[in-house]
């Protein structure tokens, strides 16, 4: 039987806001053994959807900063806790020859989004590798030499970020030409989604902010 994000919004909020880990973790669980809610739909409508609750430009801040980690990394471990999930769905799909990697820039804390769209792209059949946040720009190229990818993904959350995305494009681009190595570059994160015309501005092979749109791309790459 499927179930409401809407409705399991509402119970994830109510113990994320008293910071209750344990309710939290068994919600999501007992929705994810029931099969009530696919990946996507808990990622997207419940937890990115809680964590947007937490704080915007648009709200005043209305928690303090310990509880706000400790928020997120109650999602943290809702994301962790849904790979054994995510391979049992994906080994129904395949696990395609598609290789993608994902990463932030240098002094980018926020992982959330990053890890949500690694875990996307393993059910859709890549082999998908979160390398972390706050890599430095050598770490990624050493990276991307080694692995390879057919997709090559930067989460950028951070608009002081924004200012070196452009630059990290052009260096990536630069490798691939001197490496040949053929990979797209994917751009998404709070930061891209929330700047008006940034895509025209560092001219991404590609920008997503849903499973939905990562499908299209997939196809796009076979
Ligand atoms: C959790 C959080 C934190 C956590 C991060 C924990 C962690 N390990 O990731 C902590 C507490 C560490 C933190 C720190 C800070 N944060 Co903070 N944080 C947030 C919060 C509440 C949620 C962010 C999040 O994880 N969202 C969930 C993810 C899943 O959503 P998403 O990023 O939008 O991702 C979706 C899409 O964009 C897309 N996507 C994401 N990445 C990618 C990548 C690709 C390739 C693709 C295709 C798609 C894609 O997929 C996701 C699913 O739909 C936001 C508030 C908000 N409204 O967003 C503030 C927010 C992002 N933080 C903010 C700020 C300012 C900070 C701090 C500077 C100060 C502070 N408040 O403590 C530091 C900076 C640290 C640093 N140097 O990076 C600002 C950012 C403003 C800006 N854009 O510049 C926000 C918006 C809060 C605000 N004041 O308005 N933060």
């Amino acid at each position: 039987m499927s179930i409401n994000s809407e409705f399991l919004l509402g119970e994830f909020m109510k113990h994320l806001e008293s910071l209750n880990k344990e309710k939290c973790i068994s919600l999501i669980k007992e929705a994810l053994d029931n099969k009530s809610i696919s990946i996507p739909n808990l990622y997207e409508n419940v937890l990115a959807k809680g964590l947007a609750n937490i704080s915007s430009n648009e709200k005043e801040q209305e928690i303090t900063v310990w509880e706000e980690h400790v928020q997120s990394g109650i999602v943290r471990t809702a994301i962790e806790m849904s790979y054994p999930y995510i391979l049992e769905k994906r080994d129904s799909i395949g696990n395609g020859d598609l290789k993608a990697i994902v990463f932030c820039q240098e002094e980018e804390y926020h992982e959330l989004g990053a890890r949500m769209i690694t875990d996307f792209l393993t059910l859709l059949g890549f082999n998908a590798v979160f390398v972390g946040a706050n890599t430095p720009k050598l770490e990624a190229i050493d990276a991307i030499i080694d692995f390879n990818p057919d997709l090559v993904c930067i989460s950028v959350t951070n608009y002081f970020h924004l200012m070196t995305l452009k630059d990290l494009i052009n260096d990536l681009r630069n490798v691939k030409s001197r490496h040949n190595i053929k990979f797209k570059i994917l751009v998404g994160g709070y930061a891209i989604d929330n700047t008006p015309s940034v895509k025209e501005k560092i001219s991404p092979d590609y920008y997503a902010n849903s499973f939905e749109e990562l499908k299209k791309i997939r196809s796009d790459l076979l």
